[in-house]
Protein backbone atom coordinates (compact mmCIF):
# COMPACT_ATOMS: atom_id res chain seq x y z
CA UNK A 1 0.00 0.00 0.00
CA UNK A 2 1.24 3.24 -1.20
CA UNK A 3 -1.48 6.14 -0.02
CA UNK A 4 -0.54 9.80 -1.15
CA UNK A 5 -0.01 11.87 2.07
CA UNK A 6 -3.29 13.54 0.83
CA UNK A 7 -5.15 10.21 1.36
CA UNK A 8 -4.27 10.64 5.51
CA UNK A 9 -5.42 14.01 5.55
CA UNK A 10 -8.46 14.79 3.79
CA UNK A 11 -12.16 12.63 4.26
CA UNK A 12 -14.20 11.91 6.74
CA UNK A 13 -12.65 8.30 7.86
CA UNK A 14 -12.77 5.63 10.32
CA UNK A 15 -15.96 5.80 11.33
CA UNK A 16 -18.10 3.77 13.89
CA UNK A 17 -21.81 3.61 13.61
CA UNK A 18 -22.97 5.64 16.59
CA UNK A 19 -24.07 4.18 19.95
CA UNK A 20 -21.61 1.72 21.84
CA UNK A 21 -18.39 0.64 20.22
CA UNK A 22 -19.23 -2.18 18.26
CA UNK A 23 -18.27 -5.49 19.26
CA UNK A 24 -17.66 -8.74 17.73
CA UNK A 25 -18.71 -11.65 20.20
CA UNK A 26 -16.37 -13.41 22.16
CA UNK A 27 -14.13 -15.36 19.98
CA UNK A 28 -11.73 -17.16 22.40
CA UNK A 29 -10.01 -16.44 25.49
CA UNK A 30 -5.98 -16.40 26.33
CA UNK A 31 -4.65 -16.85 29.84
CA UNK A 32 -1.74 -15.16 31.37
CA UNK A 33 0.72 -16.34 33.37
CA UNK A 34 -0.71 -14.93 36.39
CA UNK A 35 -2.68 -15.14 38.92
CA UNK A 36 -6.50 -13.84 37.12
CA UNK A 37 -4.92 -13.64 34.54
CA UNK A 38 -7.54 -15.24 31.81
CA UNK A 39 -8.46 -12.67 29.30
CA UNK A 40 -11.27 -12.43 26.49
CA UNK A 41 -10.22 -12.66 22.92
CA UNK A 42 -12.43 -9.88 20.89
CA UNK A 43 -12.36 -7.51 17.95
CA UNK A 44 -13.32 -4.16 18.20
CA UNK A 45 -13.36 -1.90 14.86
CA UNK A 46 -10.41 -2.11 12.61
CA UNK A 47 -8.68 -4.27 14.95
CA UNK A 48 -8.39 -8.11 14.47
CA UNK A 49 -9.34 -10.36 17.92
CA UNK A 50 -7.22 -8.61 20.66
CA UNK A 51 -6.64 -9.61 24.04
CA UNK A 52 -9.22 -7.60 26.29
CA UNK A 53 -8.58 -5.99 29.49
CA UNK A 54 -11.44 -3.41 29.48
CA UNK A 55 -14.12 -2.91 26.93
CA UNK A 56 -14.88 0.33 28.02
CA UNK A 57 -12.81 2.27 28.02
CA UNK A 58 -11.06 0.01 25.67
CA UNK A 59 -7.85 -1.58 26.45
CA UNK A 60 -6.44 -3.97 24.20
CA UNK A 61 -3.46 -5.79 24.76
CA UNK A 62 -1.25 -7.55 21.26
CA UNK A 63 -1.23 -10.84 21.92
CA UNK A 64 2.62 -11.80 21.93
CA UNK A 65 3.43 -14.27 19.64
CA UNK A 66 2.67 -11.28 17.30
CA UNK A 67 6.21 -10.03 17.45
CA UNK A 68 7.95 -13.01 16.09
CA UNK A 69 6.13 -11.94 13.03
CA UNK A 70 7.83 -8.81 12.07
CA UNK A 71 9.67 -4.95 12.93
CA UNK A 72 6.55 -3.33 12.59
CA UNK A 73 4.01 -3.90 14.05
CA UNK A 74 0.34 -4.14 12.32
CA UNK A 75 -1.80 -1.30 12.51
CA UNK A 76 -4.95 -3.78 13.28
CA UNK A 77 -2.51 -5.49 16.29
CA UNK A 78 -1.50 -2.40 17.45
CA UNK A 79 -2.33 -1.91 21.61
CA UNK A 80 -5.17 0.10 22.48
CA UNK A 81 -5.36 2.27 25.90
CA UNK A 82 -7.75 4.64 26.76
CA UNK A 83 -8.59 6.70 30.37
CA UNK A 84 -11.97 7.80 29.66
CA UNK A 85 -15.04 6.04 29.02
CA UNK A 86 -16.32 8.60 26.15
CA UNK A 87 -14.37 8.55 23.38
CA UNK A 88 -15.56 9.94 19.93
CA UNK A 89 -16.84 6.80 17.89
CA UNK A 90 -16.16 8.75 15.06
CA UNK A 91 -14.12 12.34 13.56
CA UNK A 92 -14.31 13.82 11.06
CA UNK A 93 -11.01 14.75 9.99
CA UNK A 94 -12.10 17.57 7.43
CA UNK A 95 -13.79 19.70 10.59
CA UNK A 96 -10.99 18.30 12.78
CA UNK A 97 -9.07 21.20 14.11
CA UNK A 98 -6.03 21.24 16.47
CA UNK A 99 -6.11 24.64 18.71
CA UNK A 100 -2.73 26.24 19.32
CA UNK A 101 -2.96 28.83 21.92
CA UNK A 102 -1.34 30.60 25.55
CA UNK A 103 2.01 31.59 25.64
CA UNK A 104 1.95 32.14 21.80
CA UNK A 105 2.98 35.75 19.71
CA UNK A 106 0.03 34.05 16.99
CA UNK A 107 -2.82 31.43 18.00
CA UNK A 108 -3.32 29.07 15.45
CA UNK A 109 -6.32 26.81 14.44
CA UNK A 110 -5.04 24.36 12.55
CA UNK A 111 -6.91 21.43 9.54
CA UNK A 112 -5.25 18.70 8.41
CA UNK A 113 -4.66 20.85 5.25
CA UNK A 114 -2.37 23.04 6.83
CA UNK A 115 -0.90 20.24 8.43
CA UNK A 116 -0.29 18.65 5.17
CA UNK A 117 1.66 22.15 3.71
CA UNK A 118 4.26 21.56 6.66
CA UNK A 119 7.54 19.22 5.53
CA UNK A 120 6.18 15.84 6.11
CA UNK A 121 8.64 13.60 8.69
CA UNK A 122 8.91 10.19 9.64
CA UNK A 123 9.92 8.15 11.93
CA UNK A 124 9.98 4.26 13.11
CA UNK A 125 9.42 4.21 16.67
CA UNK A 126 8.17 2.01 19.70
CA UNK A 127 4.88 2.90 21.59
CA UNK A 128 5.03 1.18 24.99
CA UNK A 129 2.48 2.17 27.93
CA UNK A 130 4.04 3.17 30.83
CA UNK A 131 2.27 0.09 32.41
CA UNK A 132 3.07 -2.75 30.33
CA UNK A 133 4.23 -5.84 32.18
CA UNK A 134 2.50 -4.44 35.45
CA UNK A 135 0.48 -7.52 36.02
CA UNK A 136 4.55 -9.34 36.81
CA UNK A 137 4.69 -6.69 39.35
CA UNK A 138 5.74 -8.68 42.76
CA UNK A 139 3.97 -7.60 45.16
CA UNK A 140 1.56 -6.48 42.62
CA UNK A 141 -0.42 -3.61 42.51
CA UNK A 142 -3.60 -1.58 41.22
CA UNK A 143 -3.71 -0.44 37.61
CA UNK A 144 -4.87 -2.17 34.29
CA UNK A 145 -2.94 -5.58 34.33
CA UNK A 146 -1.07 -5.96 31.65
CA UNK A 147 1.17 -8.68 30.55
CA UNK A 148 3.94 -8.01 27.68
CA UNK A 149 1.41 -6.84 24.83
CA UNK A 150 1.10 -3.38 25.79
CA UNK A 151 3.46 -2.13 23.43
CA UNK A 152 3.90 -1.46 19.50
CA UNK A 153 7.10 -0.14 16.92
CA UNK A 154 5.45 1.69 13.73
CA UNK A 155 6.32 4.33 10.97
CA UNK A 156 4.90 7.40 12.21
CA UNK A 157 4.21 10.08 9.46
CA UNK A 158 3.24 13.67 10.34
CA UNK A 159 4.64 17.17 11.13
CA UNK A 160 7.21 18.25 13.34
CA UNK A 161 5.85 19.63 16.80
CA UNK A 162 8.59 22.40 16.46
CA UNK A 163 7.37 23.24 13.36
CA UNK A 164 3.91 24.34 14.94
CA UNK A 165 5.30 26.33 17.66
CA UNK A 166 7.51 28.24 15.60
CA UNK A 167 4.73 29.37 13.39
CA UNK A 168 3.00 30.06 16.50
CA UNK A 169 5.82 31.73 17.91
CA UNK A 170 6.87 30.57 21.70
CA UNK A 171 6.65 33.84 23.73
CA UNK A 172 10.00 33.70 26.27
CA UNK A 173 7.76 32.93 29.44
CA UNK A 174 6.72 29.19 27.48
CA UNK A 175 7.57 26.92 30.31
CA UNK A 176 5.62 23.44 29.25
CA UNK A 177 3.48 22.73 26.32
CA UNK A 178 -0.03 20.80 27.81
CA UNK A 179 -1.57 18.47 24.79
CA UNK A 180 -5.34 17.45 24.89
CA UNK A 181 -7.39 15.37 22.85
CA UNK A 182 -11.30 14.58 22.14
CA UNK A 183 -11.50 11.98 24.45
CA UNK A 184 -13.09 13.61 27.85
CA UNK A 185 -14.75 12.06 31.09
CA UNK A 186 -18.38 10.84 31.45
CA UNK A 187 -19.39 13.31 34.10
CA UNK A 188 -17.37 17.05 34.26
CA UNK A 189 -15.89 16.14 37.56
CA UNK A 190 -12.98 13.88 35.87
CA UNK A 191 -9.99 15.18 34.89
CA UNK A 192 -9.74 15.34 31.63
CA UNK A 193 -6.83 13.66 29.74
CA UNK A 194 -3.91 16.21 29.30
CA UNK A 195 -0.35 15.69 29.29
CA UNK A 196 2.65 18.31 29.29
CA UNK A 197 6.42 18.05 27.81
CA UNK A 198 8.82 20.63 28.76
CA UNK A 199 9.28 22.93 26.13
CA UNK A 200 13.30 21.52 25.36
CA UNK A 201 11.74 17.82 24.81
CA UNK A 202 8.10 19.27 22.88
CA UNK A 203 11.21 21.10 20.36
CA UNK A 204 13.12 17.80 19.95
CA UNK A 205 13.88 16.30 16.58
CA UNK A 206 11.91 13.79 16.55
CA UNK A 207 8.60 14.91 18.04
CA UNK A 208 6.04 14.40 15.64
CA UNK A 209 2.05 15.62 14.92
CA UNK A 210 1.06 12.22 13.26
CA UNK A 211 -1.44 11.63 10.91
CA UNK A 212 -0.32 8.19 9.75
CA UNK A 213 0.58 4.50 11.03
CA UNK A 214 2.36 2.27 8.71
CA UNK A 215 1.61 4.80 6.00
CA UNK A 216 -2.25 3.88 6.52
CA UNK A 217 -4.51 6.71 8.70
CA UNK A 218 -4.52 5.90 12.19
CA UNK A 219 -7.31 3.83 13.46
CA UNK A 220 -10.10 5.23 15.26
CA UNK A 221 -8.68 3.87 18.52
CA UNK A 222 -4.98 4.47 17.78
CA UNK A 223 -6.27 8.19 17.99
CA UNK A 224 -7.46 9.32 14.29
CA UNK A 225 -6.94 11.31 12.20
CA UNK A 226 -3.94 12.60 14.70
CA UNK A 227 -2.11 12.02 17.21
CA UNK A 228 1.41 12.87 19.46
CA UNK A 229 4.20 11.20 19.10
CA UNK A 230 7.22 11.16 21.46
CA UNK A 231 9.62 8.87 20.20
CA UNK A 232 11.73 7.28 23.11
CA UNK A 233 8.92 8.25 25.83
CA UNK A 234 6.56 6.24 27.34
CA UNK A 235 3.42 6.93 25.36
CA UNK A 236 1.06 8.35 28.38
CA UNK A 237 2.79 11.21 26.38
CA UNK A 238 1.45 10.14 22.60
CA UNK A 239 -1.65 12.08 22.83
CA UNK A 240 -4.29 10.64 20.87
CA UNK A 241 -7.16 12.54 18.67
CA UNK A 242 -5.06 15.41 19.35
CA UNK A 243 -7.29 18.91 19.34
CA UNK A 244 -5.18 21.29 21.84
CA UNK A 245 -2.02 22.73 22.00
CA UNK A 246 -1.30 25.26 24.89
CA UNK A 247 1.72 26.78 25.72
CA UNK A 248 1.55 27.02 29.57
CA UNK A 249 3.62 29.77 31.52
CA UNK A 250 4.26 27.62 34.32
CA UNK A 251 4.72 23.53 35.24
CA UNK A 252 1.30 21.57 34.03
CA UNK A 253 -0.09 20.96 37.65
CA UNK A 254 -3.38 19.00 36.07
CA UNK A 255 -4.22 15.57 37.63
CA UNK A 256 -2.66 13.66 34.69
CA UNK A 257 0.54 15.58 35.32
CA UNK A 258 0.81 16.14 39.23
CA UNK A 259 -0.81 13.21 40.72
CA UNK A 260 -1.03 9.98 37.90
CA UNK A 261 2.42 8.21 35.43
CA UNK A 262 4.79 9.64 38.58
CA UNK A 263 7.87 7.83 39.36
CA UNK A 264 10.15 7.60 42.84
CA UNK A 265 12.64 10.11 42.47
CA UNK A 266 15.47 7.71 44.05
CA UNK A 267 17.81 5.86 42.85
CA UNK A 268 16.26 3.20 39.77
CA UNK A 269 13.36 5.41 40.80
CA UNK A 270 12.27 2.34 43.01
CA UNK A 271 11.02 2.40 46.85
CA UNK A 272 10.37 -0.92 49.43
CA UNK A 273 7.06 -1.92 48.73
CA UNK A 274 4.61 0.07 50.69
CA UNK A 275 6.52 3.08 50.99
CA UNK A 276 4.42 6.55 50.31
CA UNK A 277 5.48 9.67 51.02
CA UNK A 278 8.55 10.01 48.81
CA UNK A 279 9.57 12.39 46.36
CA UNK A 280 8.58 11.65 42.23
CA UNK A 281 9.08 13.11 39.33
CA UNK A 282 6.86 12.96 35.99
CA UNK A 283 7.43 9.08 33.68
CA UNK A 284 10.01 10.03 31.35
CA UNK A 285 11.99 7.96 28.58
CA UNK A 286 11.49 4.06 27.65
CA UNK A 287 14.07 1.81 29.28
CA UNK A 288 15.87 -0.43 27.85
CA UNK A 289 14.41 -3.78 28.12
CA UNK A 290 14.59 -7.09 25.42
CA UNK A 291 12.24 -10.22 24.64
CA UNK A 292 12.28 -13.85 22.99
CA UNK A 293 9.27 -13.86 20.78
CA UNK A 294 9.68 -17.41 19.74
CA UNK A 295 9.40 -18.86 23.12
CA UNK A 296 6.85 -18.46 25.48
CA UNK A 297 7.57 -19.12 29.51
CA UNK A 298 6.47 -22.64 30.16
CA UNK A 299 6.42 -23.37 26.21
CA UNK A 300 8.04 -26.23 24.48
CA UNK A 301 10.82 -26.83 22.06
CA UNK A 302 12.39 -29.47 20.09
CA UNK A 303 15.62 -30.76 20.76
CA UNK A 304 18.68 -29.70 18.45
CA UNK A 305 20.07 -26.49 17.42
CA UNK A 306 17.28 -24.04 17.52
CA UNK A 307 17.31 -20.43 16.30
CA UNK A 308 15.52 -18.09 19.10
CA UNK A 309 14.51 -14.72 17.63
CA UNK A 310 13.59 -11.76 19.81
CA UNK A 311 12.99 -7.89 19.95
CA UNK A 312 15.31 -5.22 21.65
CA UNK A 313 14.64 -1.20 22.13
CA UNK A 314 15.52 1.68 24.93
CA UNK A 315 14.86 5.04 25.10
CA UNK A 316 16.23 6.54 22.10
CA UNK A 317 20.25 5.48 21.45
CA UNK A 318 19.49 2.47 20.15
CA UNK A 319 20.40 -1.26 21.00
CA UNK A 320 24.48 -1.68 21.07
CA UNK A 321 24.18 -5.15 22.06
CA UNK A 322 21.60 -8.21 22.88
CA UNK A 323 22.93 -11.24 25.07
CA UNK A 324 21.61 -14.53 25.28
CA UNK A 325 22.09 -16.84 28.45
CA UNK A 326 21.19 -20.71 28.65
CA UNK A 327 23.43 -21.32 32.02
CA UNK A 328 21.35 -19.98 34.62
CA UNK A 329 22.67 -16.29 33.70
CA UNK A 330 26.39 -17.41 34.42
CA UNK A 331 27.91 -16.71 30.96
CA UNK A 332 26.17 -14.93 28.18
CA UNK A 333 26.94 -14.50 24.55
CA UNK A 334 26.01 -12.10 21.63
CA UNK A 335 22.95 -12.41 19.84
CA UNK A 336 23.29 -11.10 16.11
CA UNK A 337 21.61 -7.99 15.64
CA UNK A 338 19.30 -7.59 12.40
CA UNK A 339 18.25 -4.90 10.15
CA UNK A 340 18.77 -1.06 11.83
CA UNK A 341 15.29 0.63 11.67
CA UNK A 342 16.80 3.88 13.50
CA UNK A 343 17.12 3.98 17.38
CA UNK A 344 13.71 4.48 18.06
CA UNK A 345 12.26 1.32 16.69
CA UNK A 346 11.86 -2.44 17.64
CA UNK A 347 15.60 -4.22 16.95
CA UNK A 348 15.35 -7.82 15.93
CA UNK A 349 17.94 -10.28 16.83
CA UNK A 350 18.36 -13.98 16.31
CA UNK A 351 20.94 -16.50 18.36
CA UNK A 352 21.27 -20.15 17.91
CA UNK A 353 20.66 -22.20 20.90
CA UNK A 354 21.66 -26.02 21.49
CA UNK A 355 18.77 -27.46 23.16
CA UNK A 356 19.36 -31.14 25.01
CA UNK A 357 16.46 -33.56 25.94
CA UNK A 358 16.14 -34.42 29.66
CA UNK A 359 16.16 -31.24 31.58
CA UNK A 360 13.51 -28.16 31.06
CA UNK A 361 15.65 -25.33 28.45
CA UNK A 362 15.74 -22.27 30.22
CA UNK A 363 17.01 -19.25 28.51
CA UNK A 364 17.74 -15.16 29.49
CA UNK A 365 18.03 -12.81 26.92
CA UNK A 366 19.50 -9.28 28.01
CA UNK A 367 20.50 -5.90 26.41
CA UNK A 368 22.58 -2.74 26.30
CA UNK A 369 21.66 0.60 25.01
CA UNK A 370 24.14 2.84 23.16
CA UNK A 371 23.89 5.13 26.40
CA UNK A 372 25.30 2.68 28.44
CA UNK A 373 22.24 1.40 30.27
CA UNK A 374 21.13 -2.60 30.71
CA UNK A 375 18.85 -4.75 31.91
CA UNK A 376 18.37 -5.27 35.52
CA UNK A 377 18.75 -8.86 37.13
CA UNK A 378 15.85 -8.05 39.86
CA UNK A 379 12.52 -5.52 39.40
CA UNK A 380 12.66 -2.68 41.55
CA UNK A 381 9.06 -1.96 42.76
CA UNK A 382 7.19 0.88 42.55
CA UNK A 383 3.31 1.69 43.55
CA UNK A 384 2.13 2.34 40.26
CA UNK A 385 4.42 -0.99 38.53
CA UNK A 386 5.24 1.26 35.68
CA UNK A 387 9.30 1.21 34.39
CA UNK A 388 9.91 -2.86 34.20
CA UNK A 389 12.64 -3.95 32.22
CA UNK A 390 14.50 -6.66 34.17
CA UNK A 391 16.18 -9.75 32.45
CA UNK A 392 13.59 -11.90 30.97
CA UNK A 393 13.86 -15.87 31.48
CA UNK A 394 12.14 -18.77 29.54
CA UNK A 395 11.65 -21.82 30.79
CA UNK A 396 10.50 -24.36 28.11
CA UNK A 397 10.60 -27.83 28.39
CA UNK A 398 12.02 -29.96 25.56
CA UNK A 399 10.01 -32.46 23.01
N1 LIG B 1 -6.49 11.36 24.04
C1 LIG B 1 -5.86 10.38 24.72
N2 LIG B 1 -4.61 10.06 24.35
C2 LIG B 1 -3.94 9.08 24.99
C3 LIG B 1 -4.54 8.39 26.09
C4 LIG B 1 -5.86 8.75 26.45
O1 LIG B 1 -6.46 8.19 27.38
N3 LIG B 1 -6.49 9.75 25.73
N4 LIG B 1 -3.81 7.42 26.75
C5 LIG B 1 -2.35 7.46 26.61
C6 LIG B 1 -1.72 6.24 27.09
S1 LIG B 1 -1.49 6.06 28.78
C7 LIG B 1 -1.25 5.28 26.24
S2 LIG B 1 -0.51 3.87 26.83
C8 LIG B 1 -1.33 5.47 24.78
C9 LIG B 1 -1.81 4.25 24.07
O2 LIG B 1 -1.69 4.43 22.68
P1 LIG B 1 -2.44 3.44 21.69
O3 LIG B 1 -3.85 3.26 22.19
O4 LIG B 1 -2.35 4.03 20.35
O5 LIG B 1 -1.67 2.14 21.75
O6 LIG B 1 -2.18 6.55 24.43
C10 LIG B 1 -1.94 7.71 25.17
N5 LIG B 1 -2.68 8.78 24.59
MO1 LIG C 1 -0.33 4.04 29.21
Amino acid sequence: MNLGRRDFLAGTGAAFAAGALPVQARADSVQFPFANGERPLMAFPQKRPMIVLTPRPPQLETPFALFDQGVITPNDAFFVRWHLPSIPQQVDATAHRIGVSGEVTTPLLLSMDDLAKLPAVEVTAVNECSGNSRALSSPRVPGGQWFNGAMGNAVWTGVRLRDILDRAGLKPSAKQIQFDGLDAGVFPATPDFKKSLDVGVARGDDVIVAYAMNVAPLPLLNGYPVRLVVPGWYSTYWVKMLSAITVLDHVDDNFWMKTAYRIPDTPDNAVAPGSSGFPTIPINRLRVRSFITNLSDGGTIKRGTQELRGIAFDGGSGIKRVEVSTDGSTTWRDATLERDYGKYSFRRWNAAADVRAGTPFVVAVRATANDGTTQPVTQGWNPSGYLRNAIETYKVSVS
